[in-house]
């Protein structure tokens, strides 16, 4: 009997070594033949029970021994035949991990809205209080209550979009200065973020476009204040080297007013195509609150004095992007929003 087991071993280890290793199917059918249910070594456990009951032990023994022997060499070409099946994958599948992904397009912040968010900021921590106003304004609010009455010349610096009689899409934001000071007792400091719009189209002139308002009232409030908040300011704006000049201007609402310039952001203020040659950029316009303004609000004009300012949030897009047309911040071409 032992001669059969040692036969059936070396015929194993014949099949097995003519036995295509990469063949994961031809080993498994070399395990099934040989361990399977009706396998060769099955067979042989079978046959113990036509066996002399002393015979036994010594050939379970022997049977057993072939068996995990057989078990152990199929498992090592089964594992064999798996390397070689994966290998054999990897090559033909190559993937090269350093190529860049497909991406998954991710939308930026509008830079209007960023710069919006950053005067917020910067004004909230000096204390300033935040009112956004209304598009939509009587001409008590966007002219007469600021010291412009109907016939007077500087209606025409703003040119208006009337909506019905005495009503109109506000021309700046500084209407929102008289619904604040009709609600709010001095002292107190305010800006009015918002749209404003007017009869205006080149570009740098949009009919519609953001305007930011502040206003400040208490007792003693100089121009010297008004210089020192909106220096402050610029410097957030256009960093610690940026210079800034008020010029004399004409506010109806302000008195004295002027117009703020910061050096022009490209040239440093040497002057340059942008700036045309002045090295000087407009930012906004700027006053101490004109008397008859806080009369029509019921502020006591001989014990508050105020200043206020009023900027284009389009205008310092512009200056901070290098953006040429002012048109194409409300374009919606994704090109162009792409690049914030
Ligand atoms: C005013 O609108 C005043 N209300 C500002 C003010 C407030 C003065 C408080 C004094 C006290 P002005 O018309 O200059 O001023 O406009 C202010 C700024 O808005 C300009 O400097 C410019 O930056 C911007 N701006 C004006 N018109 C346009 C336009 N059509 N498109 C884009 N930005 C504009």
């Amino acid at each position: 009997m032992s001669e059969n087991i040692n036969s059936l071993k070396s015929t194993f280890e014949n099949e097995l070594s003519l036995v295509d290793l990469t063949n994961k199917e031809a080993v498994d059918n070399l395990r099934v033949k040989y361990l399977g249910k009706k396998g060769l070594v099955t067979d042989l456990l079978k046959q113990m029970g036509t066996l002399p009951a002393e015979e036994r032990p010594a050939y379970g023994k022997l049977v057993n021994e072939l068996k995990a022997f057989v078990a152990e060499k199929i498992e090592q070409a089964i594992t064999t035949a798996q390397e070689a099946e994966l290998n054999k994958k990897l090559s033909e599948g190559y993937v090269d991990v350093s190529l860049p992904g497909n991406g998954i397009p991710v939308g930026s912040t509008h830079p209007l809205y960023d710069i919006r968010e950053e005067i917020i900021d910067f004004f909230a921590q000096m204390g300033f209080e935040v009112d956004f106003g209304r598009d939509i304004e009587t001409d008590w609010y966007n002219f007469e209550a600021l010291n412009t009455p109907p016939d007077h010349p500087s209606r025409d610096m703003q040119d208006t979009f009337y909506m019905d009689e005495g009503v109109v899409l506000r021309s700046h934001t500084s209407g929102t200065q008289i619904h604040y000071m009709e609600t709010h007792k001095p002292p107190f400091r305010m800006i009015a973020p918002g749209h404003v719009f007017r009869v205006d189209n080149d570009a740098t002139h949009a009919p519609m476009f953001q305007q930011c308002e502040g206003l400040v009232v208490d007792e003693n409030i100089s121009f010297a204040h008004l210089k020192g908040v909106l220096q402050l300011f610029m410097k957030k704006l256009f960093g610690e080297n940026v210079k800034t000049r008020f010029r004399p201007s004409f506010f109806p609402f302000t008195e004295p007013s002027a117009e703020m310039d910061v050096s022009c952001v490209f040239c440093g203020g040497n002057g340059c195509r942008r700036c045309k040659g002045t090295g000087w950029m407009e930012i906004g316009g700027c006053g101490s609150v004109d008397p008859n303004v806080f009369k029509n609000c019921g502020i006591d004009s001989e014990k508050y004095t105020g200043f206020a300012f009023g900027f284009g949030l389009d205008r310092i897009a512009m200056l901070r992007h290098s953006i040429p047309e002012i048109s194409l911040l409300t374009s919606n071409d994704q090109r162009f929003l792409e690049q914030f």
